[in-house]
């Protein structure tokens, strides 16, 4: 049966540990100088997230929500099977670049696609389904960037370079990709500011990957208008929640489980 996932607020399989125990958490606590790297560059990458199980798992359930007559598509509510401005490129919705045409994802920092909530209190975690490359598209991240201003936001998977054309000319400078190369299963995160993007895919095997979008419970809506159809709209300053916000992580949680309740 076809259900809508957006009503459960809690794991639907047991494809993840549901364990909140104390011991449990503390192998994927992150280290203090990973921490610092973080602070100092706007991202950290390499942090092992999925087991290749997991990955064998996403990947059969991607091939079916690629599927145009998937029998929920009714549930989605937005769907692009190409966001690709070019084309003779694709890039599917959840950054899936197919082998030999995958499109480009332009220098942007996510923050400007966000402005409809406030303060900035947002992160991205970038998890790959395959191996990426220099060759594949991997992601490219601007060190730094994150203690940039807002800059305009590009056409996503418009033109790559797109973005210098606007930059003011004392960040020219500091315009100084990273390639960021991962192992299936491996994230990177990012501040909200970090300038990223990834090139085409013209290898023979797809590069794909998830992304998980988060922000820090008590951002508010900063906009009336409505995001998406069938989303119901959070009045400005109104904090975020509700059917489409779950609250993913409270430490009272923990702390209430480190007492042995
Ligand atoms: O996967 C990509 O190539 C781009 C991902 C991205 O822009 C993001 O995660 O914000």
């Amino acid at each position: 049966m076809i259900e809508d996932l957006s009503r459960y607020h809690q794991p639907v399989s047991s494809l993840f540990a549901t364990s909140i125990a104390p011991g449990d958490w503390e192998r994927y606590r992150l280290r203090e100088e990973q921490l610092e790297f973080f602070r100092e560059n706007g991202f950290l990458k390499g942090v092992r997230t999925l087991s290749d199980e997991q990955v064998e798992v996403l990947r059969a359930e991607l091939e079916q929500l690629m599927n145009p007559a998937h029998p929920g598509r009714h549930l989605f509510h937005e769907y692009h099977s190409n966001e690709s401005t070019d084309p003779n490129r694709v890039v599917f919705q959840l950054f899936c670049k197919p082998a030999r045409h995958g499109g480009v994802v332009a220098w942007h920092q996510d923050y400007s696609y966000w402005t409809r909530t406030t303060p900035l209190a947002h992160l991205t975690c970038w998890i790959g389904l395959d191996d990426s490359t220099r060759e594949n598209g991997c992601l490219n991240y601007i060190p730094g960037s994150h203690k940039w201003p807002d800059l305009p936001k590009p056409v996503l998977t418009g033109e790559m370079d797109g973005i210098r054309d606007i930059l003011p000319e004392e960040l020219k400078d500091k315009f100084a990709p990273v390639a960021v190369e991962l192992k299936k299963g491996e994230s990177s995160f990012h501040h909200a500011r970090t300038m990223h993007g990834s090139r085409a895919n013209d290898t023979p095997a797809p590069r794909r990957a998830t992304v998980i979008n988060v922000f820090r419970d008590g951002v508010m809506s900063d906009s009336n208008e409505p995001l998406l159809a069938g989303v119901p709209v959070i009045p400005r300053g109104d904090k975020m929640g509700g059917q489409f916000f779950p609250l993913l992580f409270d430490p009272r949680w923990m702390a209430a489980m480190a007492g042995g309740r």
